[in-house]
């Protein structure tokens, strides 16, 4: 590759098409929308300070948060594009109570069902801080020319065929993987690209950086709180004391331990006992993403890959980022599952 040479998010799609024997070009269509609708939220995103996108959009969403009208947007925006392609069959979202299936003949013919929180981390969008987009995407398992229906949704994680994030930052990047591995294109603003920049993401085994708000330290498992004062104690062997970094927006939490090295953990708390990030479009993507890169994803128990979901928002305890620190907050978190289970 020359000094100036830079492969686009559309060259390295339809590199990867070619690859693909007998491929029509279906779920490169749609990975062409998705980017497509990531250029537009950037656009906004980048300028909500400037014009009155900002503040609230007077309505709730179904988890009965408050949603900001850049939140609005992004759905909007998402759920038309993806429309557009023509390539799916359904849309489910953070924002929506059901599933959204497109009823017209382009919609009922889609192959693929596509998860979303179109804005990720929406609380800190007054406040400037990075927001994230996470997504899904499967093959739907009703047949193609029916209408959609809540089986194409409920899927493990195991059967995802693509997942990422775009995380509206400092720069704007997507990063994505298909199941060989995982790479992330930055955006060039002045072509209005998104380039190559991460070529084959790999987390590091270890690292030195917990991410995990500590403000609900009380309610936490014992499990948890051991592994806590572990990152915390001084032990230049293992260097620590580690680092605490949490930004409270998990894109952005994720994406740095991704590079870096860490763990992110929002756990089951004694008043969310299914702790608070949703399976299906939060921890499942962002699970491939960490196993696709070396890492590892876990409820406390099992690969949250393997769950079996059962509600289109269902919330799950989630530990992911380098596999040697989930490995050992899962044995803490077992030790003390067992020690209970003998009482
Ligand atoms: P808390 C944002 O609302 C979000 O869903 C994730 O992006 C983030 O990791 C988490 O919630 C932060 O939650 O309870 O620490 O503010």
């Amino acid at each position: 590759m020359t000094k100036f040479e830079v492969t686009t998010l559309s060259e390295y799609i339809l590199n990867k098409q070619m690859t693909i024997p007998q491929s029509r070009g279906g779920f490169s269509h749609l990975l062409h929308h998705v980017s497509t609708a990531a250029r537009m939220v950037n656009r906004e995103v980048n300028k909500a300070g400037l014009v009155d996108i900002l503040g609230e959009a007077g309505n709730t969403n179904v988890q009965g948060e408050d949603q900001k009208k850049l939140d609005v947007f992004a759905n909007d925006h998402f759920i038309d594009a993806i429309r557009g392609c023509g390539e799916v069959c359904a849309i489910a979202s953070e924002e929506n109570e059901s599933f959204i299936f497109f009823d017209d003949e382009k919609g009922r013919n889609g192959k693929y069902v596509f998860l979303m929180d179109p804005l990720d981390g929406s609380s800190n969008i007054d406040v400037n801080v990075s927001i994230g987009t996470i997504f899904s995407i499967y093959r739907r398992v009703t047949p193609v020319g029916e209408k959609a229906s809540m089986e194409d949704f409920l899927q493990p994680g195991t059967a995802q065929l693509a997942a990422g994030y775009i995380l509206y930052g400092s720069s704007t990047m997507l990063v994505y993987t298909t199941g060989n591995g995982v790479n992330g294109f930055t955006l060039d603003p002045s072509i209005g690209e998104f380039c190559l920049s991460h070529r084959h993401i790999q987390t590091p085994e270890d690292g030195r950086i917990y991410s995990i708000n500590e403000g609900n330290y009380k309610k936490f498992p014992k499990g948890v709180k051991k592994y806590i004062k572990y990152c915390q104690e001084r032990d230049d062997a293992t260097q620590r004391p580690y680092t605490s970094r949490y930004i409270g927006s998990l894109v952005a939490d994720f994406h740095r331990n991704l590079l870096k090295g860490g763990i992110f953990i929002y756990p089951e708390t004694e008043t969310a006992p299914l702790g608070k990030l949703r399976l299906l479009y939060e921890c499942n993507p962002i699970a491939f993403l960490a196993e696709q890169a070396g890492g590892r994803a876990s409820n406390g128990e099992k690969r949250i890959m393997e769950i079996q979901p059962t509600s289109l928002h269902q919330r799950v305890p989630f530990y992911t980022g380098s596999k040697n620190m989930v490995a050992m907050i899962e044995d803490y978190l077992t030790d003390f599952a067992h020690k209970n289970s003998k009482r």
